[in-house]
């Protein structure tokens, strides 16, 4: 079976399948593995001078940059490094070489596990090897009932910890194949992402292993992954995620869709496994192989005792697959071709509703929808998208540390001087490496064309001061391009911010356009606002007056002849205390999430405009754990406006939540005002809760999977209980062509509003918790 390049956005009901009978107790480690060391062609990562510092830690000696040999670890393929690698939150760095794994290595909030992408090093599990999995981002504890290291869908953003995984190849294929070998426990939420792994597992008939396992959470993004062998390439559940760029051979499984509000998958190729994707969840028994090759089964709605799942399926290639779509306990509604070939255009399971004609008609069929836009497609038809860059062949002396050049990063002294000479001087001869830290900046500075910008486990850059007090005249805190500008600008690992009060801050103004695909993009790199740095418990806390607690004016401004590539990236205002107890609550305002006026291509890929829980986006994305009681603004002014796109941008979104507070007792957008030259929407009477997602007068928009909740009225939950937080959450204008597909609403009585009007009742499609729009197109 062989499958190419699809773009697949899947939904999933059902409850999660059993914790899997898990014992923690690790087995006794031994070595017995005679491997060697590779011999390492240094990356500049590893090479370059180490002078990254935690701004706010007491503590001066903290060191960000560990090298995993330099804690003790040999990577030579004998010594059992384990101990060695379970080192604090920092970049953990591991040269080349093979590292024996006997036990878990806990993953930390906050950090970056990094490998050398020249010659990634493997981390080889010992034969012994009985832990969940040889990285496990959410331990359970041992004998705890269940309980768990972080709470699911706040690891990990939930604090101001990020979690990255990069060029590492995992190997279990010493574990017997019916043992649980498993390559990473991926239990997480924001911020969080995984690239440039492989995963080699036991392809033996009766194996057990698998790549990844994912019982929950809500994230993400990941991407650029190889799985080989094993019974399932991934295993997993989550709110939502998205994936891109993953290749799986030899699995039986090659995906196991065990439970999900809405999932995409972007570019896939599947070889040699008897099932595609399993999205059947724990209502059907895993099939006995050898089977002939499905590409899908799942359940559907042959009656009303089953969920829904919703599917959207758009160019796929299938070659020798007998059975494209399989409906468990139903029949084949879409056949295959075995021994040929069968292509897929678009095809659709889930209810369809066009323009503002409020009755959803479901289909299991072909639908006749445009094609994506060929400024979004890569020469082989696919979405295009584009790996993290690493400059993996960049030698360290093209590197340009800005500490080295005067700037301190101590979250203290003022940068903006040193960032802009450094900028000027070097901005498009060499890679400005930011070393871990805090560099604050009082006026705008400019990322120029050209320039290629790299952080340090998220080194932040922060607006501070009175050029962003007010928000009747804002101001950028960092502009990206001049205005007009053409060319490359990479910005990779880094954290724009404010220190607050900031209410007249535009933290990011995008104004670079590409001059070849993706050449104009930012990868791992998020906004964050609030929860410290001076809006932290003393300054707002719940009920404290607004003016002195507004964290920006607005996250990021995509302008109207930019383009932009925006994977991973997480825009988020901190409902909570995140420098002091991490827990206390916040009330934070920031006036505007995310506004696109570009004529596109734009790419906003993962978690790329995901405004988090406690900020309400324009596009975005949101997770609330719903465990918490969370007492705090959000983004007040909702507009995702894409002005005029004419040139098809493509827009995926993701989860976002309404602010808690709302509806407030004063009238929206208090605190801030109304800008027509930002183009603020209108707050009538009626609408008390700020948009998730507004277009107006904009065409050629794709949204491919979106997450749009909404938890809290008024700081209550009861609303969860009748689905009604609040009663419209996205706006679209009938002068606009927008295509949404798998659109998952969390308790908004309407899900989308054509001009202002409630179209699609939730009631229609319920899903779970969720309601699912399987697609709405905008006219006949
Ligand atoms: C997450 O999954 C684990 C294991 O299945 C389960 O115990 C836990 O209740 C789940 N948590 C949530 C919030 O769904
Ligand atoms: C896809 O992922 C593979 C494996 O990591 C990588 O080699 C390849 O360059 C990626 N493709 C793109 C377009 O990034
Ligand atoms: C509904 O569908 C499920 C799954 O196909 C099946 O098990 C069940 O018997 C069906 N119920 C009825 C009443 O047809
Ligand atoms: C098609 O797949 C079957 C396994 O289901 C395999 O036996 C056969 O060789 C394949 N045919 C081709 C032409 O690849
Ligand atoms: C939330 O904040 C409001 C005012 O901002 C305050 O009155 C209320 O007590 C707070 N609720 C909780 C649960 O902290
Ligand atoms: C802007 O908003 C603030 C706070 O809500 C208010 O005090 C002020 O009068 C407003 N200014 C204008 C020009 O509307
Ligand atoms: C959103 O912003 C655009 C300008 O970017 C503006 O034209 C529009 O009126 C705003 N409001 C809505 C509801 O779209
Ligand atoms: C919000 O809840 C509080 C306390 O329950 C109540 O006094 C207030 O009237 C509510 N506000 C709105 C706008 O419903
Ligand atoms: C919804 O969108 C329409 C069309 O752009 C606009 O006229 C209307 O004001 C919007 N409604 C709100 C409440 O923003
Ligand atoms: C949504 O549909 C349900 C079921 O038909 C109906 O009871 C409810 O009134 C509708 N809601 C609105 C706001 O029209
Ligand atoms: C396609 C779809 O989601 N259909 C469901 C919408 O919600 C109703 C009410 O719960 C269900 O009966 C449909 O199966």
């Amino acid at each position: 079976m062989r499958v190419v390049g699809f773009l697949l956005q899947i939904l999933i009901t059902g409850t999660i399948a059993k914790k899997m009978a898990q014992s923690l107790e690790s087995s006794s480690s031994s070595s017995i593995l005679s491997g060697s060391a590779t011999s390492d062609d240094i990356f500049w990562l590893e090479a370059i001078k180490h002078q990254g510092k935690a701004a706010y830690n007491p503590d001066l000696s903290y060191q960000v940059f560990r090298n995993v040999k330099d804690f003790g670890a040999r990577g030579d393929g004998v010594t059992d490094d384990t101990e060695a690698i379970k080192i604090t939150p920092a970049v953990v760095y591991f040269p080349s070489g093979t590292y024996l794994v006997s036990k878990a290595i806990i993953a930390y909030y906050y950090t970056q596990f990094i490998g050398n992408p020249k010659n990634r090093p493997t981390l080889l599990a010992t034969p012994t090897f009985t832990d969940m999995a040889v990285i496990d981002a959410d331990p359970y504890i041992p004998n705890g009932n269940g309980a768990q290291w972080y709470t699911n869908q706040n690891n990990l953003y939930g604090l101001p910890f990020v979690l990255c995984y990069r060029n590492l190849i995992i190997d279990t294929t010493l574990v017997p194949p019916t043992a649980y070998g498993t390559g990473i426990h991926w239990q997480v939420a924001q911020a969080t992402s995984l690239m440039n792994i492989e995963f080699r597992m036991s392809d033996a008939p009766n194996t057990a292993h698998q790549g990844i396992f994912m019982e929950n959470g809500s994230g993400g993004f990941m991407g650029d992954l190889v799985f080989n062998g094993g019974k399932f390439g991934m295993w997993v559940g989550n709110q939502q995620f998205t994936v891109r760029n993953i290749t799986i051979n030899k699995a039986q499984t090659a995906i196991m869709g065990v439970w999900a509000w809405g999932w995409t998958f972007q570019g896939v190729i599947i070889n040699d496994c008897a099932v595609g994707f399993d999205l059947t969840g724990k209502q059907s028994s895993t099939p006995r192989f050898p089977i002939p090759p499905i590409f899908i089964r799942t359940v559907a709605p042959s009656n009303n005792s089953l969920p829904v799942t919703s599917l959207v399926l758009k160019n796929i290639k299938l070659n020798n697959v007998s059975t494209a779509v399989d409906v468990v306990g139903g029949q084949k509604v879409l056949p295959g071709a075995p021994s040929a070939s069968t292509a897929i255009k678009s095809w659709v399971q889930g209810n369809v509703y066009t323009g503002s004609n409020s009755k959803g008609t479901f289909i299991q069929q072909n639908i006749a929808d445009p094609a994506i836009p060929d400024s979004l497609l890569n020469e082989g038809g696919q979405i295009f998208g584009r790996m993290h860059p690493q400059y993996a062949d960049y030698h360290v002396s093209q590197f340009v540390s800005v500490r080295d050049h005067g700037a301190t990063g101590d979250g203290k002294t003022d940068d903006t001087e040193a960032i802009k000479s450094i900028f000027s001087q070097y901005g498009t001869s060499n890679i400005i490496f930011f070393d871990a830290g805090t560099y604050i900046v009082t006026s705008t500075i400019t990322i120029p064309a050209g320039a290629r910008v790299v952080g340090e486990a998220w080194s932040v850059i922060s607006g501070k001061g009175p050029a962003f007090q007010d928000q009747n005249n804002p101001q950028v805190v960092v502009r990206v391009g001049e205005p007009g500008s053409r060319g490359i600008v990479e910005i990779t690992d880094i954290i724009f911010s404010t220190v607050g009060p900031a209410p007249g801050a535009v933290v990011v103004e995008w104004n670079i356009q590409e001059t070849q695909q993706g050449s104009a993009g930012a990868w791992d790199t998020h906004i964050r606002l609030g929860g410290c740095t001076n809006l932290e418990i003393e300054q707002c806390k719940p009920g404290s007056a607004a003016t002195g607690c507004m964290a920006a004016f607005m996250a990021l401004h995509l302008t109207r002849d930019s383009t932009a590539y925006l994977e991973g990236m997480w825009v988020w205002l901190a409902d909570h205390e995140l420098d002091q107890d991490g827990v206390s609550k916040l009330t934070i305002f920031a006036g505007r999430g995310i506004l696109s006026e570009s004529q596109g291509p734009v790419w906003m890929l993962g978690a790329a405009c995901k405004m988090q829980s406690r900020l309400d986006l324009d596009i975005g994305f949101t997770d609330v754990p719903r465990n918490l009681q969370l007492n705090i603004s959000h983004f007040i002014i909702h507009n995702c406006s894409m002005r005029k796109n004419t040139i098809l941008p493509y827009c995926k979104l993701r989860r976002r939540v309404t602010p808690y507070f709302q509806p407030y007792t004063v009238t929206l957008p208090y605190p801030f005002n109304k800008s027509s030259e930002y183009g603020d929407p209108d707050f009538p009477p009626d609408v008390t809760m700020a948009w998730a997602l507004t277009v107006r007068s904009s065409t050629e928009i794709v949204v491919f999977g979106a997450g749009l909740y909404s938890f809290f009225s008024n700081y209550s939950q009861a609303c969860l209980e009748t689905r009604n937080c609040q009663n419209q959450i996205v706006n679209i204008s009938s002068d606009s062509s927008v295509y949404i597909y798998s659109l998952a609403t969390v308790s908004s009585t309407f899900q989308i509003s054509a001009d202002g009007k409630g179209v699609v009742n939730q009631t229609d499609n319920i899903s779970g918790f969720t309601s699912t729009v399987t697609v709405w197109q905008p006219h006949d």
